[in-house]
């Protein structure tokens, strides 16, 4: 990256002055002085009166927004090393250096204060420019994003992972039950996102061979990979390993379905806590509480994250949804209205795909649910 540095006017959250209580790792590093977290705060005593919410930063323009920042500040390199994040704990994120070394980083004070959507400003996965200080660490840049896995909260944007191109969708053949719903909607975002999805429907061991069979091939006609493995039996847990090597994986989905039960035997000694799932509401006891990304043996990475309750979609609008169902997609050009939404119109290919057998009924419902939503 060579772009020419420029001073660009960005704008900063509001509520810049009102400082919440920060870590002693944090306080620290502003003992030291950095000189951006300084011209800040010498800005605010500058007699502008009530804070402007524009400034001027020096660095790059993103293109697009992926790391949720317009601009990529610009950063001493010489005394910075080049790190990923493996976890964010609060106001900590692990980074990790290609050598294995760990810091625990607090994030400069011009990061948390640039105007963002996002929830939080660190996401796992992320490539990072960081100050060292011994085990510490001040991270400086985060570098663009691309595999960007958000979900929708409270109409902010949650990163739960990025650099990721893979997504390993699980789902359990029972306790919980199948909700294909489910992933209906991971493989959405996955499309929207453009990570490669896999569907991986667990816990096989507890159903009769071949019963998943016509649900499995509505998928794998559409071109996905679908792999019905066991974590206890081993079942197909070769070619698991095989589809996550080499490669910059996350598994998603509900709690108890066995994600971490499948990255332990994936990968050996890693020693994963796993949960029971309640015999009564046959859910899972959110046993993962934080995303958390572990180097495989096999060469790559993979983040476990903990169940999702609720996916919902971020930045994806209702007209879009149609396009983001692979099944769907190549009939939406020949209905007789060029705004049709697919559920009530006359004359429309889609639900005429439906009613002759081309397109399967279960995943026609799950786009009427997810127009209907709103959520999408
Ligand atoms: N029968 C059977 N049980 C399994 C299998 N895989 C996992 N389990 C059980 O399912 C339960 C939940 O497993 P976890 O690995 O904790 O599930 P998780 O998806 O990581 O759940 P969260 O961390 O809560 O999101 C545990 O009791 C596992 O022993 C499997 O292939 N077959
Ligand atoms: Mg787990
Ligand atoms: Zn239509």
């Amino acid at each position: 990256m060579s772009k020419k540095k420029k001073k660009l006017r960005v704008s900063f959250r509001k509520n810049r002055q009102a400082r919440t209580r920060e870590s002693g790792l944090t306080k620290k590093f502003e003992q030291h002085g950095f000189e951006d977290d300084d011209s800040i705060r010498r800005e605010q005593l500058s007699g502008k009166g009530e804070l402007a919410k524009k400034r001027t930063v020096v660095g790059e323009e993103t293109t697009g927004d992926t790391s949720g920042f317009k601009v990529l500040p610009e950063v001493d390199l010489e005394n910075c090393l080049s790190g990923r994040v493996l976890e964010v704990r609060g106001l900590v994120s692990v980074v990790q250096t290609s050598d294995g070394q760990r810091y625990n980083c607090a994030l400069r004070r011009l990061l948390k204060t640039l105007e963002t959507d996002q929830r939080h400003v660190v996401a796992v996965g992320d490539e990072v420019q960081f100050r060292p200080d011994g085990e510490e660490g001040l991270i400086e840049r985060i570098e663009p994003r691309s595999g960007v896995l958000s979900r929708s909260s409270r109409d902010r944007q949650h990163v739960l992972v990025a650099n990721v191109e893979k997504m390993v969708i699980v789902a359990s053949a029972a306790e919980p039950d199948l909700k294909p719903h489910l992933i209906d909607r991971f493989l959405v975002a996955a499309e929207q996102a453009q990570i490669d999805p896999v569907i991986c429907i667990n816990k096989v061991d507890l159903v009769e061979p071949g019963s998943l069979q016509p649900l499995v091939g509505v998928y794998a006609q559409m071109g996905y990979e679908v792999l019905q493995v066991s974590a206890v039996s081993g079942l197909n847990l070769p070619i698991l390993r095989d589809t996550l090597k080499d490669c910059a994986s996350v598994v998603v989905g509900q709690s108890g379905v066995g994600k971490s039960s499948l990255l332990n035997v994936v990968e050996p000694g890693l020693g994963l806590r796993v949960g029971l799932v309640s015999r009564e509401t046959q859910k899972g006891r959110h046993t993962t509480t934080t995303a958390r990304l572990i180097g495989l043996s096999t060469g790559g990475f993979i983040v476990d994250t903990p169940g999702i309750r609720q996916f919902a979609l971020w930045d994806v609008a209702r007209e879009e949804v149609a396009g983001l169902f692979r099944d769907i997609r190549p009939f939406v050009g020949y209905c007789r209205f060029p705004d049709c939404t697919h559920t009530h119109e006359a004359d429309c290919a889609v639900k005429a795909s439906v009613a002759d057998g081309r397109l399967d009924a279960r995943r026609y419902e799950s786009y009427c649910h997810m127009r209907r939503d709103g959520e999408a």
